[in-house]
């Protein structure tokens, strides 16, 4: 397969190469895209050193699949570009996700949504990815009716500049702010910027996605989205009402089998999900599993997950796996 990384010297590009690497994706050709003034750095992958080459130069080389992480402008601009020269778009912006005519995918599911006409597919939210990872075995057994979210986000979520920050301040050193206010030592309930609803676009991305990738405009989901001082991954509190009541052991063995899901829930010996611990892995670690006594039929869980990972680059990697597994892409499409 020849593969572009579009955005290959951002955190999640960067991100992405190590994931394709470490998966042994089937690469023939590797491009290498990034703006104009990182054209021709080199970059290391699997040992071989790649330039970095225009969007110009890598469209006219016809990828099978372009893996985006450029930005919303980036993507709504060059995206279809690629798409025109025949290749498909897996992109990790919002720009497309709520696109009716764009797929929104996690491979654990919604894959099979997937067709050889999808030329642009969209890579969900961080927070909503790992979130809809627990929430799907236990919807298709108890059907949900609501879901209640808090999310407890790395900085890493906002990039570069506000990891800098983060270790800036601890280390006692003023440098360029990423966010509004001092983020050590302290939390901002506040993700992307807030619309009219009093909501903000990261709290919403988690209430539209969810229903678009579960396939249900039924579940009715609410969210507070908050950034915290860590760097390992996203974690998050939900709680999740059904349709039906649930037995507590059932729910643990039917997500300690679900696909992509390690539970880790055992709190008498301290044990439960933490960002430290999900760092660098690609699961959902789900635990602090218990029933919600205040409402019937009710569940409280903990989900983490390192969000540039399972949220952003294996994601990516995970949906393109699928397209060549289905022969969905590429000189084996089945039509
Ligand atoms: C964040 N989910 O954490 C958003 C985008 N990565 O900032």
């Amino acid at each position: 397969m020849k593969i572009a990384v579009v955005g290959a010297t951002g955190l999640v590009g960067t991100k992405m190469l190590q994931v394709l690497e470490e998966r042994n994706f089937p690469i023939t050709d590797l491009l290498l895209v990034a703006s104009e003034k990182s054209v021709g750095k080199e970059i290391t992958f699997k040992g071989k050193a790649y330039k970095v080459i225009s969007v110009e130069d890598a469209i006219k080389q016809k990828a099978d699949i372009a893996l985006f992480s450029a930005g919303g402008s980036t993507s709504l601009a060059q995206a279809p570009l690629f798409a025109a020269a025949g290749t498909t778009v897996i992109d990790n912006s919002s720009a497309w996700r709520m696109d009716p005519t764009k797929k929104l995918v996690v491979p654990e599911v919604n894959a099979d949504v997937l067709t050889p006409e999808d030329k642009i597919i969209a890579n969900p939210n961080c927070s909503t990815i790992q979130m809809v990872v627990a929430l799907k075995p236990l919807h298709d057994k108890y059907k949900i009716k609501r879901v209640v979210v808090s999310t407890y986000q790395s900085v890493t979520g906002t990039g570069v500049k506000a990891v800098d920050q983060l270790m800036n301040e601890r280390a006692g050193i003023d440098g360029p702010m990423a966010y509004p206010y001092k983020i050590d030592l302290n939390v901002l309930p506040h993700i992307d910027v807030f619309t009219e609803n009093g909501y903000t676009k990261e709290e919403m991305k988690m209430v539209k996605e969810t229903n678009k990738i579960m396939g249900d405009d039924s579940i009715r989901v609410t969210a507070t989205t908050v950034r915290i001082p860590v760097m390992g991954g996203h974690s998050e509190s939900v709680n999740i009402e059904f349709a039906n009541d649930f037995d507590l052991a059932e729910v643990k063995e039917i997500l300690s089998k679900a696909p992509g899901v390690v539970v880790t829930d055992d709190v008498a010996n301290l044990k439960y999900p933490m960002p430290l611990d999900a760092h660098d892995k690609d699961d959902v670690f789900v635990g602090r599993i218990r029933r919600d006594e205040s409402q019937s039929n009710t569940l409280n869980c903990w989900i983490v997950s390192d969000n540039l990972r399972k949220g952003a680059a294996t994601n990516a990697v995970q949906i393109a796996e699928y397209l060549v597994a289905k022969h969905l892409v590429g000189e084996s499409v089945e039509a």
